[in-house]
């Protein structure tokens, strides 16, 4: 067995070779391109938020607190650096926020500082994850987050839970103002403030849930305006991109970063779930709001936009692709951030002027396998139509 000298040699230049380990672009069809190795796993994390480095009560120099997965990262562009608020989870199930930064958004995600103290309410939340962050006209960072309690109108069940939107507002990324819980009728995961103001009120991308895990009546994503967002209440939610029966989007859907403000709409990055026998399987989909009428759909393109594929499928919640997280330069280069199966973070990147090319040119879902045919037929007849010009 290693000493603790060559044990603490080892771990540290297994972590340096994590950090410096360059990433290249592979495949992709046409629309974004992958990129080989995930920028965030539990390798990432730093040796010091694991290990005891003092050999008088860590002679071995042995792990103490361990990281499960590293996943679901909120991301925003901060004094020119790309920085993820990711999701750390220890191997005691608990999730936490962590600061990972990098210079150009694809190489070298580093966690600075230490994991986020995050002031709590005067109820305490379990566990809290998914951050999305806002950088809001009115001068704050936001980072919106789900708050899961015990449901303890169900003593003897101990998998009752409840979900709620907490809130928290930041200057700096790293202290953080806690606000009150959003107020809403029914449970929410999955919410997200727009990033300019609407009417003078705050909006709110909704998820409204029926139960923990059931969306129930729960339609879709919804829309919602708050007056305060110090006391912030939803009193009405419009459904604004909704569930479909046989559709990728079937069993539930939500918000995932805020969207993109473009010169044709406002670009929406979602995630879509659907039963399977394998249990449920989450893809990401894309759909534009009008500019004036962030609510108003003007393009839905069928289908999933990514999926799981090789290693992305294996991880603790296999078939699961989520993104909370996405950062647009200003020179239209789009960097998306995705996590596998509940389990590491990955990029793919791509750019408004494509993902615009793609929602407002494939084919809306036709929601019957006739119409899919129609629609491929359409593609192809105007393709031969073209090449027999040619
Ligand atoms: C997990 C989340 C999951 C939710 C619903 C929570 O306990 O932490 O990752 O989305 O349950 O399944
Ligand atoms: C949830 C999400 C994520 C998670 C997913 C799959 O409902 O909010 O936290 O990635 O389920 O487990």
């Amino acid at each position: 067995m290693l000493s603790f000298e060559e044990r603490k040699r080892l771990v540290e230049s297994e972590y340096d070779a994590v950090i410096r380990r360059v990433n290249y672009p592979v495949g992709g069809n046409g629309v974004y391109t992958r990129y080989k190795y995930p920028v965030i796993t539990p390798a990432t994390v730093p040796p010091l938020w694991k290990y005891d480095y003092n050999p008088a009560t860590n002679p071995f120099f042995m792990e103490r607190i361990g990281v499960n997965a590293t996943f679901n990262s909120g991301a925003i562009k901060f004094d020119g650096k790309y920085y993820l608020m990711v999701r750390v989870e220890g191997m005691d199930r608990k999730s936490y926020f962590a600061l990972a930064q990098s210079e150009d958004g694809i190489n070298g995600f580093r966690f600075v500082g230490k994991p986020i103290t995050m002031p709590d309410t005067d109820n305490p939340g379990t566990n809290v994850y998914d951050m999305r962050l806002t950088r809001h006209e009115d001068g704050w960072i936001y980072g919106l987050f789900c708050v899961e309690r015990h449901d303890d109108s169900c003593p003897g069940d101990l998998s009752a839970a409840t979900a709620a939107c907490g809130i928290a507002r930041t200057k700096n990324l790293v202290d953080w103002e806690r606000l009150p819980d959003l107020k809403s009728k029914s449970q929410q995961r999955n919410v997200v403030l727009h990033p300019e103001f609407f009417n003078g009120k705050y909006a709110l991308y909704t998820r409204p849930q029926d139960g923990f895990i059931d969306t129930g009546s729960g339609g879709g994503i919804g829309w919602a305006l708050v007056d305060d967002i110090t006391n912030a209440v939803v009193t009405e939610e419009t459904i604004i991109d909704a569930r479909y029966y046989h559709t990728i989007k079937e069993v539930k859907n939500g918000e995932g970063p805020h969207p993109i403000k473009t010169s044709r709409g406002w670009l929406h990055l979602a995630h879509g779930v659907r039963n399977t026998a394998a249990g449920l399987r989450y893809v990401l989909y894309l759909y534009v709001t009008d500019l004036k009428e962030p609510w108003r759909e003007i393009a839905t393109p069928a289908g999933y936009f990514m999926a799981p594929v090789g290693e992305e499928f294996i991880g603790d919640v296999g078939n699961v692709l989520f993104s909370n997280g996405w950062i647009a330069d200003d020179n239209g280069r789009v960097l998306i951030y995705y996590a596998s199966s509940d389990t590491r973070m990955h990029v793919a990147e791509s750019t408004v002027d494509r993902l615009l090319d793609y929602c407002f040119n494939t084919p809306a879902d036709g929601l019957i396998s006739a119409e899919s045919v129609k629609a491929i037929n359409r593609l192809i007849d105007s393709n031969l139509a073209f090449l027999d010009k040619k």
